[in-house]
């Protein structure tokens, strides 16, 4: 199996981060879209990381639609979201909420790198910053529920909740510094810190910025 993309995508850590977690091994290879975007395109017609592809050559693509067929091919034992009921929707809010917070980071970080200073608009920028902090808040609650053992979902075991939600902060963490984001939202903090501290989160991790 082979992950093309590279880890300050919050997309495509969450997968990184659940192929260590379902123990399924994986070569990775790490491409900055923005510079070499012909590595991607032969597999993948929006030219987007995470573009994953299988042992056996079939190419997957947008990493909530990965995560569900990695879920499906690991099996009830190892799966990430829950197969059903309500655990299975909380967990689904979760993940969703904190998808959510990764891009309305990258879109307030979008407008300051790719347009020209005098076309950014700063009321785009703070709507999608208000989102985020938003987002942010309600996983703070979660995490705060959680305790120091528990898990977001609350799950027996880290689930795709937890994972998505401390990618989506420790990306927002990187590209809006100026939010006071870790003084604002203290349990996810630490929430973050304990999971960032696992060896299946270390062996993804974000690179600077190109
Ligand atoms: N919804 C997609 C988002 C993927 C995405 O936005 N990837 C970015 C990198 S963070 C990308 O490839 N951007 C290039 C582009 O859209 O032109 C997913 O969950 O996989």
């Amino acid at each position: 199996m082979k992950l093309i993309g590279n880890y300050l995508s919050p997309y495509v850590r969450r997968v990184g981060v659940s192929l260590n977690t379902m123990g399924m091994p994986f070569e990775f290879e790490e491409v900055f879209i923005f510079k070499t975007p012909e590595k991607v395109r032969q597999y993948n017609p929006l030219v987007r990381i995470p573009t994953l592809i299988l042992g056996n050559g079939e190419v997957l693509i947008e990493s909530s639609a990965i995560l569900d067929a990695l879920d499906q091919i690991a099996g009830d034992e190892r799966r990430l979201v829950p197969a059903f009921g309500s655990e299975r929707r909380r967990v689904m809010k979760e993940a969703a909420i904190g998808v959510g917070v990764m891009e309305k980071a990258q879109w307030a970080f979008y407008e300051g790198r790719f347009r020209p200073e005098e076309k950014i608009q700063q009321p785009w920028i703070d709507h999608n910053e208000k989102q985020v902090l938003s987002g942010l808040d309600y996983l703070n609650d979660a995490a705060q529920k959680a305790g120091e053992q528990g898990w977001l979902g609350d799950t027996e075991k880290m689930s795709q909740a937890d994972i998505t939600a401390v990618v989506a902060y420790s990306f927002a963490v990187t590209v809006r510094p100026a939010l006071g984001i870790a003084e604002r939202v203290p349990a996810l903090a630490a929430f973050a810190d304990r999971c960032e501290g696992l060896e299946v989160f270390k062996d993804c991790p974000i690179p600077n910025q190109p």
